[in-house]
């Protein structure tokens, strides 16, 4: 069972931006893969929602100091 979520991520000024977002979603439990594209924004993280729920994964970007919504 798996779940596709993307998410808007405000703040990204460089690519160790995105590595550090990528590293912080891959922290949590239930994360199959996360794809940071600081040129557009965008976050896109397969999920296992058995583990770990969209809200869990935007408050993870925002506690690494960026501001997430989720887009889709
Ligand atoms: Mo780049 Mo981002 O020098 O938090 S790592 S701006």
């Amino acid at each position: 069972d798996r779940r596709i979520a993307m998410f808007s991520v405000f703040g990204m000024t460089c690519s160790a931006c995105a590595g550090s977002v990528e590293k912080a979603i891959k922290r949590l439990p239930g994360i199959h893969n996360a794809a940071v594209d600081v040129l557009n924004n965008h976050a896109q993280v397969i999920f296992h929602p058995k583990f770990v729920f969209e809200d869990q994964i935007r408050e993870t970007i925002e506690d690494a100091g960026f501001e997430a919504v989720l887009i889709q």
